[in-house]
This record gives C-alpha cells, structure tokens and sequence, in this order.
C-alpha cells in the first residue's frame, strides 16, 4: 500500500525509485481531469529538475503567462520556506508550480499562498474522504502530520509581477520511505486514506478549486475566502506560539483577517497581525 504500481521498486537515501510509465503525469492525463481555463492555460510536466519553483520563476521571467503550471516526477532541491528543503521523493507526490500574475491577487501574496493551503486541503478532502486542515500560514495538516506545503515567491520580468506558488503534497510517499527527520511529523495521504490516489485527479482538484477564487477580484473575493477557510483552520480559538525571526509571541489565535494575518489576542484588548512565522499550538 502506499507506493505506485504493482509492486515495490527500490527507493534509495534520495527517495529515487523507478518511474512506472503508466502513472507519469503528463500534460494529456491533467487535461483529462481539469476544468480550469486558466490555471493549466500551458502544462510542462518535467522529469527530474531541481525545483519547479525555479522552473516556474525562469518560464515567467521570459514571458511565461498567468495559469502556466509546471510540475516534477522528482525534485532534488525542492525547497521550503527560508532556505529549508523539501523532501520529493519521485513519483510519489506532487510538486506543482503556478505562475500567477493577477494584478489584484499577487499584491497579497500571503492570501494566495492560504489559498494553496486551503484548496489543497479541501482537493484532498474530496478525492480521498480524509479531514484535511488547513495550518496557517501555509501548511495542510491530516491527523496532526504535514501532508502538504505551501511556497509563495514574488518576482518582476517577462509580464507583469508574478508570484510562483508551490505546492508540495505527500501523496502517496510510504510511512518507511520518510527520512528520520520527518517520521514523526509527515504523513501522506494515502497512509491517512488506506489507498493510493491519482495525483493528476489530486493537481486538477486543487487547480479547479483554486481557479473559482483566482479569477475573482475585489473585496468580495476576500471575504469569501477567509470564510471558507476559518471553518477548516483548527487553531483559531487555540493558544499558539508563533515564531517570528528572534521574537517569539504566545496568545490567542483570534481570526484570519481579508489579508491572510492571523489576529493573535496576547491579552484582552491587545491583538496582533501577524504575516508569517512557525505556529505551535501550545
Ligand atoms: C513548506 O515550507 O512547507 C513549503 C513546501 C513547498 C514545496 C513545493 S514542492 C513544489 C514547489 N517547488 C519547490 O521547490 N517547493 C515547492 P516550510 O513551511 O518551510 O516547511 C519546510 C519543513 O517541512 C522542512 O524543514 C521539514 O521540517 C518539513 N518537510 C520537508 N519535506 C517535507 C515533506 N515532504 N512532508 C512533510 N514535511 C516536510
């Protein structure tokens, strides 16, 4: 359970394992499945690259257009927030680059990376029936493990301003196949689930998703979306500590405000927006 195929090809300490032909996303199979115009507007479906982030952030940089969507067998330098790695072993989850160039939405690059993290979660809810959460700001949580993760990076060239957003999802990644690092705090979401999931099913689902909001504008938009995602974000109303840099604040998580802050009572009357950090629930 939890691999690609009939049976178990040897992983080696990078997470490389053979690619059955048969599951391989390519941009054909992800048409099949999506209903999006302009997310997957132009699909490249690499092998193995360094990061599809990078992909992404070259194709827009000489003129890549909005909704263009790169995607990865394997990464060997998929990356995380502030210089951390991302673990990709090959075939079995989902790297997936956006090039996003929406005036109204790259000008709140925090919220469209909620966004990722919301839509994934609730595209894994549907395609795997498993309960999905969304952890601000940028994480989607199953059974209190990360199952993905979120990587919003702004950038100038080739068009307008651009946002690359990544989504990174353990889809079906075995619980042996993890690095010792991650055993206890990664999941996928075939262990949650007990099957393995089509990942061209898992990126459409997202992409769909996504798109209904994407190509919105306007404060409507935002109130939408910050309502739909509170319900699906168990730490409000929980105590946290959130880490910023060197300054570490302990309080209430109150409310996810239309910019994507999330509103932190350190005690009554005195609240604070926060834009980013590691959130711990205390
Ligand atoms: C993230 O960073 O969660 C953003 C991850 C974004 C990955 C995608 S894949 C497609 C695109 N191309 C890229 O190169 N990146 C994006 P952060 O919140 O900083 O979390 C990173 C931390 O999560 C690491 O330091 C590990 O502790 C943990 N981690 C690494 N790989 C993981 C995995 N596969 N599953 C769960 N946790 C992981």
């Amino acid at each position: 359970m939890c691999y690609r195929g009939g049976g178990r090809s040897p992983v080696n300490d990078r997470g490389e394992e053979a690619i059955d032909t048969d599951t391989r996303l390519t941009a054909a199979t992800l048409r099949t499945h999506l209903n999006a115009t302009t997310l997957g507007s132009s699909i490249f479906c690499l092998d193995e690259i360094a990061s599809t982030n990078h992909v992404a952030r070259e194709r827009a940089q000489t003129g890549g257009e909005d909704g263009t969507i790169v995607t990865a067998e394997f990464q060997n330098r998929g990356k995380g927030r502030q210089g951390r790695k991302w673990f990709s072993p090959k075939g079995a989850g989902i790297y997936l680059s956006m090039i996003l160039r929406s005036a109204f939405h790259t000008r709140r690059p925090e919220l469209l990376s909620l966004l990722g993290a919301f839509t994934t979660a609730t595209a894994i809810r549907a395609e795997a029936g498993v309960q999905a959460e969304v952890k601000w700001p940028n994480d989607v949580i199953l059974n209190n493990r990360k199952v993905a993760g979120v990587l919003g990076e702004s950038g100038h060239g080739g068009g307008p301003p651009f946002v690359i957003l990544g989504v990174g999802v353990n889809v079906n990644t075995r619980a042996e196949d993890f690095p010792p690092a991650l055993t206890d705090t990664a999941t996928s979401v075939c262990i949650e689930c007990g099957r393995e999931i089509s990942r061209a099913r898992l990126i459409a689902s997202i992409l769909d998703r996504f798109e209904e909001f994407y190509l919105r504008s306007g404060l409507d938009v935002l109130t939408d979306l910050v309502t739909a995602i509170k319900p699906m974000c168990p730490m409000l109303g929980q105590t946290v500590r959130v880490q910023q840099e060197q300054e570490v604040l302990e309080g209430k998580a109150v409310d996810i405000d239309e910019t994507g802050a999330l509103i932190v009572e350190t005690e009554p009357y005195s609240r604070h927006r926060l834009h980013g950090g590691e959130v711990t629930v205390v």
